[in-house]
């Protein structure tokens, strides 16, 4: 099943790599055809190639639109090999058969991306390159077709392991890979399309003065159409400041993800301690304080490492490489710091898709700002929510008043629950959660949640007693029963942090007395939907 190479077409936009690798296929014997820019780049290299135009017999014409669009370039491209009929006709037509095709397509993404105008992306919107590499794609039974720069060293190892021939598996492999670019090659232009037309979220923005960041290639799902809009003026440190620095490219969760993680870790003064904020689906799944950025993060991951599979690392401290080599141990898709460390950068560099993100800064948490959100036919505003545990009076409630250390871990667990989507639980020990309950509709599942991670916590460190034994818990807003007060204080938690404010203050005040708890009341609430 193996086919041999003789003839390449190549037509290429971004020529990187095209010289050496035309000048291995010339040397291998393969006779090289190729596109006027292409053809005038091989030349120049010094290689014997011919013009497409010469099969063709027609000129390149109205402006390159037409080139390769012709039957003596896709009957060499379609016919099968061993079919007579096939072979017959292009005999009978003066064709040779392609057996190697070789395109990248007009950058059509990149001109979008340069903010160039409508009828400059309109001219990069290929239609022979796509054409073609659907036809080679179709016939990999005998032809191959390679549309990534990144194949064209793969590609020559293996002619000169198997003189000058492809199996059939490298020619579906790169079949695959060649329609998945011809499908999102279209997709960018569908959406750049819906976005000129005006529609939903890409509509609201542009009203509201902000300009096109990124367009993505779908949204929250695949059938949704999306883009990254920076909204004017001076903007806070985070993810619409933020450089990619590597990676693949960032996705429209990975954008709110990124975003969720760095306030969260926005929320802890790196003057004072280093911290690590994991997320996962807009949520954290562990957050730590930590004597280095290390020690914070493997304390963060210990809370739940099932979750923090594909997470989203924050980091409040220019990544350092001790950190750097512990994060990549694990499946990440993102990290965002303020910086990074040279030997940290190296680090990250060996793990190519993730995605590592240079904010810049860190964000006062203190702020003033908006944040905005889609309704039906409208738009809701609001302040952001720029309160901190710091700023807020802590009233003791109960008989017995928290223990310094109980009173760290309050904080601490407060400072995290306004991270985490309602109604939200958090238990906390020595500056790391150790349970977390989010987005539930009830308080007593979030709390029931918790209590279950922080005794699966326990677990896989091989101890008896839940982690939540012995600490803070934080609840978003007041309970309104005893019963999720109750439920913190069976699965271990001794102090209770919460805003009050409940008809049944006093039931849940005498409860937590009852229970030997040390509770305040912040007076602030955190809600997060
Ligand atoms: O304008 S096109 O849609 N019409 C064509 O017939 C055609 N054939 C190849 N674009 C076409 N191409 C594209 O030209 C290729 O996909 C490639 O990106 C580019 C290479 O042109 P050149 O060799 O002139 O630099």
């Amino acid at each position: 099943d193996q086919i041999r190479v003789t003839r390449a077409l190549l037509s290429v936009s971004d020529k990187t790599g095209l010289t050496d690798f035309a000048a291995a296929l010339s040397r291998r014997g393969v006779e090289l055809i190729s596109t006027g820019g292409t053809h005038r780049a091989l030349t120049e290299a010094g290689l014997a190639v011919r013009e497409v135009s010469e099969l063709t017999r027609f000129p390149e014409m109205m402006d390159g639109r037409v080139k390769t669009l012709h039957p003596a370039v896709h009957g060499g491209l379609l016919a099968v090999r061993d079919n007579p009929e096939h072979q017959a006709a292009l005999a009978a037509h003066g064709i040779g058969a392609i057996d190697l095709l070789v395109v990248n397509l007009y950058p059509f993404e990149e001109t979008l991306k340069a903010g160039k105008s409508y009828d400059d992306c309109v001219e990069n919107i290929d239609v022979g390159g796509p054409a073609m590499i659907r036809a080679a794609a179709k016939n990999h039974a005998d032809v191959a077709v390679v549309v990534d720069v990144a194949d064209y060293a793969a590609i020559l190892a293996e002619l000169s392991d198997s003189d000058g021939n492809l199996t059939a598996a490298t020619r579906r492999r790169l079949a695959q890979k060649a329609f998945s670019r011809t499908a999102s090659y279209d997709a960018a232009i569908a959406n750049w399309l819906a976005e000129v037309e005006g529609s939903g979220e890409a509509a609201t923005f542009k009203a509201l003065g902000g300009t096109l960041a990124q367009s993505l290639r779908y949204g929250e799902n695949p059938h949704q159409s999306a883009a990254f809009y920076r909204l004017p003026g001076t903007l806070r440190p985070g993810i619409a400041t933020a450089r990619q620095v590597q990676g693949k490219e960032l996705s429209y969760n990975n954008l709110n993800d990124t975003d969720a993680a760095y306030e969260c870790v926005a929320e802890f003064d790196p003057g004072r301690t280093a911290a690590v904020a994991i997320i996962k689906h807009a949520n954290p799944c562990g957050v730590a304080e930590g004597a280095s950025l290390l020690d914070a993060y493997e304390r963060a991951l210990a809370c739940d490492p099932t979750s923090a599979f594909g997470g989203i690392v924050a980091l409040n401290r220019p990544l350092d490489a001790e950190a750097a080599k512990k994060i990549v141990e694990i499946f990440t898709e993102v990290i965002i710091a303020p910086d990074a460390s040279e030997e940290a950068r190296a680090i990250v560099g060996a793990k190519k898709n993730l995605r590592l993100l240079l904010a810049g800064g860190l964000a006062d948490p203190r702020a003033k700002g908006e944040t905005i959100r889609t309704v039906a036919g409208g738009f809701l505003v609001q302040g952001r929510d720029a309160m901190s545990v710091d700023d807020m009076d802590l009233k003791v409630v109960t008989r017995r008043a928290p223990s310094e250390t109980e009173l760290a871990d309050m904080r601490f667990a407060y400072r995290v629950a306004k991270h985490v989507k309602s109604n939200a639980i958090v238990y906390a020990k020595g500056g790391a959660t150790v349970g977390i309950g989010a987005g539930q509709m009830s308080r007593v599942d979030s709390s029931i949640t918790a209590a279950r991670k922080a005794a699966e916590a326990a677990q896989r460190l091989g101890l008896t007693e839940s982690l939540a034994k012995g600490s803070a818990v934080a609840s978003d807003a007041f309970f309104p029963f005893a019963d999720g007060l109750l439920a913190a204080a069976e699965a271990g938690a001794t102090a209770v942090i919460q805003p009050g404010g409940s008809m049944r203050d006093d039931e849940v005040i005498r409860a937590a007395d009852e229970a030997g708890l040390a509770m305040v009341f912040t007076g602030v609430r955190h809600f997060r939907h």
